[in-house]
């Protein structure tokens, strides 16, 4: 990372020197989401492929939303950011992301047009029907959302239920993804199971439902959890987890092979469950946004993630499952120790094979989750009800505590000055 920190200042520097844009590449991505000696070797490979040198800039986000925003409101001008589903569906919308031009790549490095699944390109198509994502948009990372629990203070069956982030007896222990849309729609799936299983909404159908009622009923379902939350995180929850320091976590399944893997050497044992009540699955993808300044290096970096080695180097290092279709992904997961699962909708024809049930959930896993989807000006409602949960946003009753307390604090100071004033005259005379 500090090498990185290093390249962006000096990248800066360079730039404000006058120097040339078009050998910088601005990159945008999730903290702990890449190997970052790929962002070097990218560097080589460009050079080698169009003799042209380039320095990747790369900075990092926890929220999708602080990444957003940067775009929106502040026109800055990163190359390439890696949103998840439902951004790029706000970002397609507003007109904020580029084409893609994968025409422009010799066909023997096209690396995104040899190893594209046919799930991801599925889901894709489903953000929008009338706009293809495809043609915007590269998957780079995607997972379920799910619970990472400790095995030996929760059972499997008390974390097969989202009902356990409110169960009593983790009080205290349980940390919550401070991520809006990504604790909405398990607890939204959660309190709708009669309706989901007579038949009257789907699970698609709770994934656009932003009506007052519905927001209202998961506000009353949070503020029952709330208590026993141990935190809210956007990125420590996993690190916690291996520390012993909660025993439930609502999380993403990178994360949560991550912590596995590490709580493990450290003797602490974590699995992840995805709830039998079903929940989110989600993607991250790379895009180009609208006041990007290296459109072809851009392109080029976005093809070079899709070699299927970099997918497994970037898999390897953050715990994360690649958006990658190539069969040299699969072979590079197979463990024969695992049981065999269908993965047969990611990899057509694998539907007995060997690999980690958290990278690659079984279909039938799959089957009960749901992608989520933008929901324009409502989100804002969603964000008021998060904060009022997690108290961010003081009532109009704390305002007045606070100014009462400043003007007694003035008063205190302005007597006391007088009193110091009356008794240096009394001393004089
Ligand atoms: N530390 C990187 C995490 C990226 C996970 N993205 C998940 C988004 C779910 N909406």
């Amino acid at each position: 990372m500090k090498k990185f920190l290093i390249l962006a200042a000096l990248s800066a520097v360079l730039l404000s020197c006058g120097g040339n844009r078009e050998q910088i590449l601005k990159v945008y991505n999730w903290s702990d989401y890449i190997d970052e000696t790929v962002l070097t070797d990218f560097e080589e490979w460009y050079k080698a492929q169009t003799g042209e040198d380039i320095t990747v800039v790369y900075q990092t986000f926890d929220v999708n939303e602080t990444m957003l925003s940067k775009i929106e409101k502040g026109h800055e001008d990163y190359d390439v950011v890696c949103p998840s589903d439902y951004i790029i569906e706000r970002m397609l919308n507003d007109g904020l992301i580029l084409p893609l031009d994968f025409a422009s790549i010799p066909d023997e490095i096209n690396y995104i047009a040899l190893n594209r699944s046919p799930f991801m390109q599925q889901m894709f198509h489903d953000i929008n029907p009338s706009i293809d994502a495809n043609d915007y948009s590269v998957p780079y990372m995607w997972g379920t959302t799910g619970i990472i629990y400790n095995t030996e203070e929760v059972t499997a069956e008390e974390a097969s239920t989202w009902d356990v982030i409110r169960n009593p007896k983790f009080s205290g222990q349980i940390l919550i993804k401070d991520a809006p849309r990504d604790v909405y729609g398990p607890v939204l799936i959660y309190l709708k199971q009669k309706e989901l299983n007579e038949g009257t909404v789907t699970l698609d159908d709770l994934m656009r439902d932003s009506s007052d009622e519905s927001i209202a009923a998961v506000e009353n379902y949070l503020r029952q959890v709330k208590d026993g939350v141990l935190g809210w995180e956007a990125d420590f929850g996993k690190d916690q987890m291996t520390k012993g320091r909660g025993v439930i976590s609502l999380n993403w399944s990178g994360d949560a092979v991550w912590a596995r893997d590490e709580a493990a050497e450290v003797g602490v044992s974590l699995d992840y469950i995805v709830p039998e009540e079903g929940s989110t699955v989600w993607f991250d993808g790379w895009v180009i946004p609208k006041y990007a300044k290296n459109i072809k290096a851009a392109t080029y970096f976005i093809d070079f993630m899709c070699r299927p080695d970099i997918a497994i180097r970037n898999m390897e290092e953050t715990g994360y499952v690649s958006a990658n279709g190539a069969i040299e992904v699969l072979e590079s997961q197979i463990d024969e120790e695992m049981d065999p699962i269908d993965v047969s909708y990611f990899f057509p024809g694998a539907d007995s094979v060997c690999v980690d049930p958290v990278l690659y959930p079984d279909k039938a896993v799959i089957e009960r989750c749901a992608l989520e989807h933008d929901w324009g000006k409502d989100t804002d409602k969603l964000l008021a009800m998060w904060s009022r949960v997690k108290g961010d946003n003081a009532s109009s009753l704390t305002y007045v505590v606070i100014v009462l307390a400043l003007l007694a604090i003035i008063a205190a100071v302005l007597f006391s000055n007088k009193s110091k004033k009356r008794r240096r005259k009394s001393h004089k005379k």
